[in-house]
């Protein structure tokens, strides 16, 4: 049995859901549970909040969690970060009122700047050799210039629409943020054989974001253009089609360039083009 912790309400939460899910793992949205278990793997879900995540895992309680790499900085727990989880992206930013006379980092110097991320701050500030003061605050950091908390504000940073209807500009930004599976070191070789087993299959769903499987009809003659245009795994499949002289192809294509390869197909004669969804890439 391995546990794992993740966000039980907010941002995280879902998207979370959404990867074990993906991974054939399936457990109850138990909001207001604290511990479930999954029906078909050996795991246990802690639903916490993000903030404890980093240190639950540090101490233990969990071997494993799901949580913004932002709050693995801010907490400085000894974690592991395994990987990369490609969704809650963001960033946090100095953002100073619109109406300031912004002239770089040095503009700091004797001001105040309120945010909930003090340690990674506090960082950035000595790295730069600028002398301002940190105010800490829990919520609503981006009204601590209009009340007059503070001279400006260290925060969470996505589309960018909160700044603008606070009257903010986003003028320095620190530190990328993504949702990363971390582990506790020293996880017991049962744990770890587990923890191996959940990464194949996250791999594998990661794998197949974006790709797309396509097949088609092509004259015999044209397979080899086909295979140029067609960047595959290993190489495409190709099968005799019963009309003679005429073949059937198929490959795994990058979602990204899908349109520029089926015009550069119809251009060399394919027929029959068919486009799928690929719902796992296991290498
Ligand atoms: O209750 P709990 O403590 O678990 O949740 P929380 O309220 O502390 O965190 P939550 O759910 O808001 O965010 C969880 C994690 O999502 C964060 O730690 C980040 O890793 C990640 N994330 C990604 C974000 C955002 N995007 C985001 N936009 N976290 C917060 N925001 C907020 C930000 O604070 C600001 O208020 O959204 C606003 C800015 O958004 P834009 O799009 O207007 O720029
Ligand atoms: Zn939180």
């Amino acid at each position: 049995m391995i546990r794992l912790a993740i966000q039980s309400k907010g941002r995280l939460n879902e998207d979370s859901l959404q990867l074990l899910h993906d991974a054939g793992i399936s457990v109850d949205d138990a909001k207001r549970k604290f511990l479930g278990k999954a029906a078909d793997f050996p795991l246990e879900v802690l639903y916490l909040r993000d903030d404890d995540i980093p240190g639950v895992v540090a101490d233990g309680a969990s071997d494993i969690g799901i949580v913004g790499l932002n709050e693995v900085e801010e907490t400085g727990a000894a974690v592991k970060v395994i990987r990369k989880l490609g969704f809650g992206n963001c960033r946090i930013s100095l953002a100073v009122p619109k109406t300031a006379d912004y002239t770089g980092p040095e503009w700091f110097n004797g001001k105040s700047i309120a945010t909930s991320y003090p340690n990674i701050l506090r960082r950035y500030l000595a790295d730069n050799k600028i002398d301002a003061t940190i105010r800490e605050i829990k919520g609503s950091v981006e009204i601590a210039p209009a009340a007059g908390i503070a001279d400006a504000i260290f925060d969470i940073v996505s589309s960018g629409g909160t700044l603008i209807s606070n009257g903010l500009s986003e003028v320095e930004k620190v530190f990328w943020s993504e949702a990363v599976l971390i582990a506790r070191p020293g996880l017991t070789a049962e744990k770890e054989a587990l923890l191996k087993s959940i990464l194949f299959r996250i791999d594998a769903v990661e794998e197949s974001r974006g790709k797309k499987y396509i097949l088609m009809n092509l004259p015999n003659d044209r397979i080899e253009d086909a295979i140029a245009l067609l960047p595959a795994m290993r190489s495409p499949t190709i099968m005799p089609l019963a009309a003679e002289g005429w073949s059937s192809l198929h490959s795994v294509i990058d979602g990204g360039s899908l349109w520029q390869t089926v015009e550069a197909l119809k251009g060399i004669g394919a027929e029959g083009i068919l486009v799928l969804n690929l719902d796992k890439v296991i290498d």
